[in-house]
């Protein structure tokens, strides 16, 4: 019995093995590996989740629109990356002190700095203003609101998970009317930010119409990896997701761009939902043996897994763009 298992096993690593040779990520066979059957009330979806170690679990905290279609954010944990329970409240919802109500809280990102787990999110009103809130938290239960870290028109934003030249850094993304900028920029204390740099790009068709950053940038020794969405308009917007590398001491410097996107809508569940043909991720886990799990929106409506390995993705992002090779 153990010989067959392991027999299982080892076709299954090799099947991966074959499949990352051709896509430098695969989905898990079992996707959707959340949906709105998991959520205990009536909802109209669950997606794009913050990612992150837990002490020996792993922790996501998806976005859920309730039937009222506001958004709130759940803690789910798994023993196995894969296998999720979610827990039935949301987080609690903490006053604003700044007149301007939160209703809406969605896209959050995780990063573990100095012994905390910080989360940006995207806050918005009972219109469309967003901006970016900061929450502080040691256990997932109690959270301090550390305070609004942009002024409104601003979503994509994650901390970096450590400090560069004595300064906290984030990546963020202001949009002015039609307008998108991506920026990094810098915070002695995590509330007051400046000395905003942009993020350029080689733009490719698809992320023609804009692109953003996904979850906090993983540090490897060639750059700050960081995982993007990209859009392009067709007859309707295609959400698909790529990835770059940044300078570890100046992050606003592009050191690799994979000119091709790596995931992009393909599956029955990323093609058909609220938004159609959409894929999004704000949320990953790197694993030790190099590894990386990437869990992603899908027509924002439920939560994908796809596996692949960070020398892959640091691989794709040093082709030559001038000699296009
Ligand atoms: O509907 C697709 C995505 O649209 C927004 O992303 P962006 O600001 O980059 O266009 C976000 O609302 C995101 O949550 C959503 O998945």
């Amino acid at each position: 019995m153990v010989k067959i298992r392991n027999f299982v096993k080892y076709l299954n690593k090799l099947e991966l093995e074959l499949q990352l040779e051709k896509e430098l990520l695969i989905r898990y066979t079992q996707n959707p590996i959340l949906n709105f059957k998991d959520v205990p009330y009536n909802c109209n979806a669950i997606y794009n989740p913050g990612a992150v170690k837990f002490g020996v679990k792993y922790l996501l905290l998806p976005r859920v629109e309730d039937g009222r279609r506001d958004n709130k954010l759940h803690v789910a944990l798994s023993d196995d990356g894969i296998n999720y329970e979610l827990s039935p409240e949301h987080i609690p919802m903490i006053p604003t002190n700044d007149g301007l109500p939160e209703r809406h809280m969605y896209d959050p990102r995780i990063t573990y700095l100095e012994g905390s787990y910080y989360i940006t999110y995207c806050s918005q009103d009972n219109s469309s203003l967003v901006r970016i809130g900061l929450l502080k938290t040691e256990d997932f239960q109690v959270f301090d609101r550390i305070g609004f870290i942009t002024p409104p028109w601003n979503r994509n934003c994650a901390l970096f998970p450590e400090k560069i030249n004595g300064q906290y850094v984030k990546i963020e993304r202001p949009m002015y009317g039609n307008e998108f900028f991506n920026m990094i920029s810098f915070s002695p204390d995590l509330i007051n930010w400046g000395n905003h740099k942009l993020i350029k790009l080689e733009t490719q068709t698809w992320f023609g119409e804009k692109w953003g950053a996904g979850p906090p940038p993983i540090k490897t020794k060639d750059g700050w990896l960081q995982i993007i969405h990209g859009v392009f308009l067709a007859c309707n917007y295609v959400y698909r997701i790529g990835v770059i590398l940044l300078d570890l001491e100046e992050p606003w410097k592009v050191v690799g761009q994979c000119p091709e996107f790596i995931l992009t809508p393909r599956e029955d569940y990323e093609r058909t939902g609220e938004t159609i043909n959409c894929v999004f991720c704000n949320g990953v886990i790197p694993e030790p043996d190099g590894t990386i799990k990437i869990y992603y929106g899908a027509a924002d409506t439920s939560i994908g897994l796809a596996f692949g390995r960070i020398d892959d993705l640091i691989n794709a992002c040093k082709y030559d763009m001038m000699n296009n090779k």
